[in-house]
Formats: C-alpha cells, structure tokens, sequence
C-alpha cells in the first residue's frame, strides 16, 4: 500500500490548489466508482513511472474498449496521457492482450487455456529486456476484466511492482435482473424511471446504454434481463425484438449478453393459439420459431427469464403440468442456439394454507433432476421475499441434480427504498457463507452458486438492479455500493464484503484512510442497524401493505393473508413468532438434519433467526438473561442509535469530499435517522398494544400514540402502483 499523503482534510485542499485544480469539484454521482480522478501527487508520480507506454490491440471492438479504457483511466489518474506503442520501447510498459491478438503476449509463454473466456493474469515481466506489467488472457474479454482490475489497483493506491494475480469468475452467469416495464415504471425502483428508452429505440441509442455496459463490466456482471419478470407477451413481438437487438449490439463489446423476461401465455396473447401447455405441439412449435427470430437478430442472446404460477403469472400449472414442463419446453426452443433458462422458484399461493415460507421447497424439490441440461432454477435468498434478515432458503443443498442460481435483490425494496444507508454486502456474504450442511460441514450455499458442491458447469447468481434514470443511476451514492458488491461477489462468492465495501469507497470517494476506515465501519454495520430498527430477532416481513415502507405490523389489510404482517409476526397475549419447529409448520425440516435439529430446539436456535422459527412468551429468558420483550425494545432502540452514530460519522467528514455528494448524504442520514426512529416507536406501540407490557425502565415511550402511526398513510410511494 502506498501511503496515504496526508490526515487531515486542510492538506488536500492545499494540495489540489497547489495543483491549479478547483479542490473536489461538485460531482453527481454519474461516475460511480469508475472517477478516475487526478491521484494525490505522490501516488501519482509513482504510477506513472511504472505506467510509460500502452501496448494494447484494437482489431475487435473489445479490444477497442480495453484500449480506450487504460487510455482514459491512466489519463485521469495520472493526470497526462500515457503514450501508445506498438512495441516496448522502454521500462515500465503496460501491454494488454491475448495471444492471439498481440505477439509479444504470445512470447511470454504463459499458459492461458485454463483462463477461460473471462479470466486473466497480470503480471510483472520482462519483454524484450525491459520490465513491464502484462495483463493476459485467453480472450479478448479476460483482457477487458483485467484492464479493470488494473486500474482498480490503481484507484485504490496498490502496490504494482510484483504482481502475479490470476483471476477466473466462479459463476458463469453473473446477472442482473430489471424488472422494468416497457412503459417506462420500474417496480421496486427508487433511482426514476426505466433507462431504457423503449420508444426511441432502436434507432436512438443513448450514450447511457454504454456507460451502463461499462459499468457493468467492470465489476465482472456479465449478463441483463432487460424487463420485468411480471412480464408482458409485447416484449417478443418483432418490434420489440428490434428493440433488445439494438440493446444487444450496445453491450456486446463489454461482455454482456441480453436476456428476457418473458410471460409464459404469450403464445396465446401475441401468437393466436388457443393455449400455451407446454405440451401443446403447437405451442412448443411457437416458442421454437420465436426462439429462432431472436436468434437471428442476437446471435449472443443469453435466454429467457421466468416466473410462472407465482403472484398472478401464468405458468405450465394452468395445464395441470409441472414448472419441470413447462422449463424444458422453453428449454429445447433455447438448446440450439445455445440458450438457456432461469426458472424462478419464488412461488407461493394465498389458496396453498401451508406456510408460505415451504411452498416453493415443497413444490421444487420433488422436481430435482427433471429439468433440462440449460435450466438453472432461480432462487431468492431467502425463503420469504427478500427480508432484512431471513434463513438462508431451504432448497440450497436440497437439489443436487439441478444448477441452482441465487437471486439477490438490490434495490432496497424491503431496506429503506432510496434514503437509507444500508449496504447490503454483508447480507449477501451472510447468505452465501451460510453452511447447508448438505454433504455435512462446509456445505456453504456459495458452493452449490458456484456449482462446486455437485458439480454443476452451469452456475449463475442474479441481482434485481437498483438502476434508473437518476443522475447517480441508483437513488443515492450509497446504493451504488449494492451494485458494486452484487458484482464483485458474482465474480467470487467468497469475497469479504468488507474488503470489496473498502475498494468501493476509495474508487467512489477517497483513498484518504482518515475517510475510508470510518466510511466502512459504518456500511458494515448499516444493515444490522436496519434489521434492528424494522424486523429484529427473526421478525419479517413488517412494511406498509404493497409498497412495502415503513413500518406497518398491525397491517391485515392485504387481500392476501400471506402479505400480511400479522402473518408473519403472530403476536398475541402470550407471546410472539413463527412457529416453524416440528410442533408448528415444520418448515425446519426442509434443512438438512443438523440444521433441522438446531432450528427446531429454541435453545439452539441463533437469536438473529428466532422469531422465523418459533412463537415464544413476552417473558421468555434470551441469552443475555433479559425477558425477549425487554430484548425486542432494546433491539429497536439499537437500530435507531446506530443510525444515530453513522449520521455522526458522517458529520465528522466534512470536507473529505465534494460538497455535492457529501450534503446528499448527510441529508439522507437525516431522513433515515427519522424514520429509523418511527420504526422503533411505531413497531414498540403496536408491540406493547398487544404484549401489554410497560417499557423496561429507561426506554423512551413512543412519543404518539399507535393510531396516530396506523393512520400514515403513503400514496404515490415509489416503486409501486396499481401498474
Ligand atoms: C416483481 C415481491 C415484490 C414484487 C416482485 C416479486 C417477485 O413480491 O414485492 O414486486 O415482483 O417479489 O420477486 O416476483
């Protein structure tokens, strides 16, 4: 690590003054974490005597990109442009490439077959006598990634004088889902509308459309579903394949291969058939003309997402067929040219009286090893819908036949929309790093993603993207960190959030250690504090009815009892929780045995998991020796003072960066300690309305009454509508 030039914030004015630059100069976001801005002087004289000329192809269009990107990267952080060579005239060179593209990587004989399409080496050489740093792969897009994870590096203020880093992606598909509508809405988006301009394409291709596709690259992401998975037929019609083609020809350069959403009737709605049974010759005869136009306007296409049978979505069970089916159906329209299908498992229904949180073990396990050799099965987190906190979802481990994707979702739909300050990396590691136990010990469901645990080629991980038009993409700053990180990971699951929250923050903000070390304390422990201003100790699924903000656990409103919070949380007289252990649901034995035995002794049972699986008295005894309703109040007021601590920290850096940035989030932090605090008292309220309990002494009484809180209401809340 190269040292940090100074510890206060008055040296780097000084400094960027010195420098004749205007000192950090407003920014909008727009960026993300590809800045590239001028380093401190220090570190940039460093580099730039190990960066003296770029060797780098440009006779693809990848390689076009990767040459452009160091080229653009070395500029701004070095500050001069970094001249191009054909040859290695001098010490110091950065060359890029493959073998096949560039003679000089074909003579250090390194070994690049087991690379891969995506994976890269970089490298301290010497060629032709003199040193050089090579970044090589087997294919133009490994070169790409490693031109990324160069200047990463150098973002960050990494040493680069014995590099000997190998990287290969350990998922495959590494994608992000939009549930965008083709009218522009974004459902559960908080960042403005749709960037896909569906109307002006595809004629208009707007500069975003590749700013997007660099972005994504440069994190490894690798794959987009461009629509909603509550999709409509419109989407496959010619005009709109038309459309996604222009897309596609737009991200191809970097990497990313499109995907559609796609409802499983549109045979009947854009086609003229009577049915869409998977089983129908005539369907599938349809879907494998339909899967032949794309195919010929994208020859890259990836493949089709789906959600069937869940929430509204027509499916194979309209037929009496299985989800099996009705996959493998679409699944031998996609085999020849290669593509493939991501079944979602998120399926429940309000008629099945069984415990939501078992319906999709129940109905998809049964099914393991019925589905084609390209059906992934797309699975949610967790086993409810995205919560704060939940259990890791059952049918990790439980279906060794069948390549299991995850399915994270970025955008805090469930988190505090756009405002609040919640990065969601350790949430993700937490479910990846989580043990299934499912061929005993070390079972981590980052195996079964990466395919390692069964031996599945065929991997992927998906993220509901948090994308729009805002200026800053996602909503704020900080929610550009919950990209990022669903990226990193996607590339390899078992990165520490920690470490990738680190990078994030030197490349978005600073790489001034007085800035970044209190900047990562407080991501790292965001998401603990939001779990315990809105759902501690188990509790789920507590938000306002549809839009899902704010708190709401007295709600029964919801046409749906498994929408409900009084479903989830089930507080009476006598206590609180979900029954899941063997008395209750039994939804514990669908982990594997150690697991279920665990789980279903309360003893045993983490606390930050005991209300999901058990109901238990006001009065019960926790570890720390407090009743459970006295744990449940200092949980709420925990979550409220850590958002008070991070607004405090936040306060503390004035200065560090532009004043742009820095007063959107301490306006944000504001909001969030607000409502942070309304989620305490409005859910302590309700709580003690039905426990009856007095607050344990020394915590402060909700300053309204609990029908002032029941009576907020929130229309035209983002990310929902009737659609
Ligand atoms: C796209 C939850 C969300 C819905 C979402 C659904 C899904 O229910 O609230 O907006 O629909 O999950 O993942 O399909």
């Amino acid at each position: 690590m190269i040292p940090s030039l100074r510890s206060g914030a008055t040296l780097l004015l000084v400094l960027a003054m010195l420098l004749g630059a205007a000192p950090l100069r407003a920014e909008d976001g727009y960026d993300l974490w590809l800045r590239y801005r001028l380093l401190a002087p220090e570190q940039a004289k460093f580099y730039k005597n190990r960066a003296t000329e770029l060797i780098a192809g440009s006779s693809t269009p990848t390689q076009s990109v990767t040459r452009g990107e160091l080229l653009r990267g070395l500029q701004g952080l070095l500050g001069r442009d970094v001249p191009l060579s054909d040859s290695v005239t001098r010490d110091n060179a950065i060359i890029v490439g493959t073998p096949r593209s560039s003679a000089l990587i074909a003579q250090l004989h390194l070994d690049t077959q087991h690379l891969g399409h995506d994976g890269y080496v970089i490298r301290n050489v010497v060629v032709d006598g003199h040193a050089a740093t090579a970044i090589v792969a087997q294919e133009d897009m490994g070169a790409l990634y490693g031109a990324f994870h160069f200047l990463r590096l150098l973002e960050t203020g990494q040493a680069i004088d014995h590099l000997d880093l190998h990287e290969t992606p350990r998922v495959k598909l590494r994608v992000l889902n939009h549930w965008d509508y083709l009218n522009g809405q974004v459902e559960r988006g908080y960042a403005g509308a749709s960037i896909w301009d569906w109307w002006k394409l595809p004629d208009w291709r707007a500069p975003r459309y590749t700013d997007y596709a660099r972005a994504n690259a440069s994190i490894g992401i690798n794959g987009t579903v461009l629509d909603n998975v509550n999709a409509g037929a419109t989407i496959l019609t010619s005009t709109y394949l038309q459309k996604v083609a222009a897309l596609a020809d737009v991200f191809r350069p970097y990497g990313i291969r499109v995907y559609l959403s796609i409802r499983f009737s549109s045979p009947i709605e854009i086609g003229g058939l009577k049915t869409a049974d998977p089983l129908d010759p005539q369907v599938q005869a349809w879907w494998q003309a339909k899967a032949d136009e794309i195919y010929k306007l994208i020859p890259d296409f990836g493949g089709f997402l789906v959600k069937a049978n869940s929430e509204g979505q027509p499916g194979p069970e309209d037929y009496q067929r299985s989800h099996a089916d009705g996959a493998n159906m679409l699944a031998n329209a996609l085999a020849p040219h290669g593509g493939i299908v991501m079944w979602r498992a998120f399926v429940y229904s309000a008629s099945n009286p069984e415990d939501r949180a078992k319906q999709a073990y129940d109905e998809f396990k049964p099914l393991d090893g019925r589905f084609r050799a390209n059906v992934l099965v797309q699975v949610k987190n967790g086993p409810v819908d995205f919560q704060p906190r939940e259990p890791f979802h059952p049918l990790f481990g439980a279906m060794p036949k069948t390549p299991l994707m995850t399915e994270f979702e970025i955008t805090k739909e469930y988190l505090g929309f756009a405002t609040h300050l919640v990065y969601l990396g350790p949430l993700f590691e937490e479910v990846l790093s989580a043990d299934t136990m499912a061929h005993g010990k070390g079972s981590m469901v980052a195996k079964v993603i990466d395919g390692s645990l069964d031996g599945h080629a065929l991997t992927g991980m998906a993220g509901v993207a948090n994308i729009g038009t805002d200026r800053d993409w996602c909503g704020s700053d900080f929610n550009q960190a919950n990209w990022y990180v669903f990226g990193r990971l996607a590339w390899n699951p078992s990165l520490s959030s920690r470490a990738i929250a680190e990078e994030w923050v030197r490349m978005t903000f600073s790489n001034d250690q007085a800035f970044v070390k209190p900047v990562v304390e407080m991501m790292m422990g965001s998401r603990e504090a939001a779990v315990d201003y809105m759902t501690p100790l188990g509790l789920l699924h507590l938000m306002g009815p549809g839009h899902h903000y704010g708190p709401a656990p007295w709600d029964a409103s919801e046409s749906s009892a498994d929408w409900r919070p009084v479903y989830y949380h089930r507080a009476n007289r006598q206590g609180i929780g979900f029954d899941r252990s063997r008395s209750g649901s039994d939804a514990v034995d669908q982990y594997a045995a150690p697991l279920a035995a665990q789980f279903n002794d309360l003893k045993q049972t983490p606390e930050q998991y005991l209300l999901y699986f058990h109901h238990i008295g006001w009065d019960y005894r926790m570890r720390s020796g407090h009743t459970l309703w006295y744990e449940l109040v200092a949980h709420y007021t925990q979550g409220v003072d850590d958002v008070k601590r991070m607004r405090q920290t936040w306060l503390g850096l004035h200065g560090y960066i532009d004043e742009q940035r820095y007063e959107q989030t301490a306006a944000f932090l504001t909001i969030q300690e607000k409502e942070a605090q309304w989620w305490r008292d409005a859910s302590i309220g309700y709580f003690q309305s039905i426990s009856g309990l007095p607050l344990p002494p020394a915590y402060a009484s909700p300053p309204q009454s609990l029908q002032y809180y029941e009576s907020l209401t929130f229309p035209y809340a983002p990310g929902f509508s009737s659609w």
